[in-house]
């Protein structure tokens, strides 16, 4: 009988362990928000460092704020159906995990007229690649999400060869 039940504990510690699978392998990325004077061009200055990242699903961000006043907020024509939305205003350091897969805009409030944008793909930009709208977008956010995307077309191509 303790037999049996060490038995049906192990396997349930096991199950746990399993249902738990993800996380060991879940990886921490770090995103700056900076503003650099030094930059060479003007998109450059209020920027998010990086401005471009491919993770998994269950990976987090942690969105820094070194220099200056910034927010993390997310563009609601880039963002995967049904994922929380992300709205982090002027906090030295915030940590975001994204579990559904696709596309992620961001932008900071304040300097969104500097082209401060970000994208970030999670596992595949299937799910919402061809439904992104630009309607929150200025035309400045257009052009470096023109650059945004190229990347991430560069990077689709690594990872299918
Ligand atoms: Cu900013």
């Amino acid at each position: 009988m303790s037999f049996m039940k060490t038995v049906a504990g192990l396997a349930l510690s096991f199950s746990v362990l399993l249902a738990a699978d993800s996380s060991p392998y879940a990886e921490s990325f770090e995103v700056d928000q900076v503003i650099d004077l030094s930059a060479m061009t003007p998109e450059d200055v209020y920027r998010f460092d990086p401005d471009y990242l491919w993770i998994e699903p269950g990976d987090s961000i942690r969105f820094l704020n070194s220099t200056g006043n910034h927010t993390v907020t997310s563009i609601e024509g880039i963002w995967p159906e049904g994922a929380e939305h992300v709205n982090i205003e002027h906090k030295a350091k915030a940590d975001v995990v994204f579990e559904k897969p696709g596309l992620y805009g961001f932008r900071c409030k304040v300097h969104g007229r500097h082209g401060m944008y970000a994208l970030v793909v999670v596992g595949s930009p299937e799910p919402n690649i061809n439904s992104i709208e630009y309607t929150k977008v200025s035309k400045l956010g257009r052009r470096i999400f023109k650059k945004l995307f190229e990347k991430m077309e560069k990077d689709m191509a690594a990872r299918s060869n």
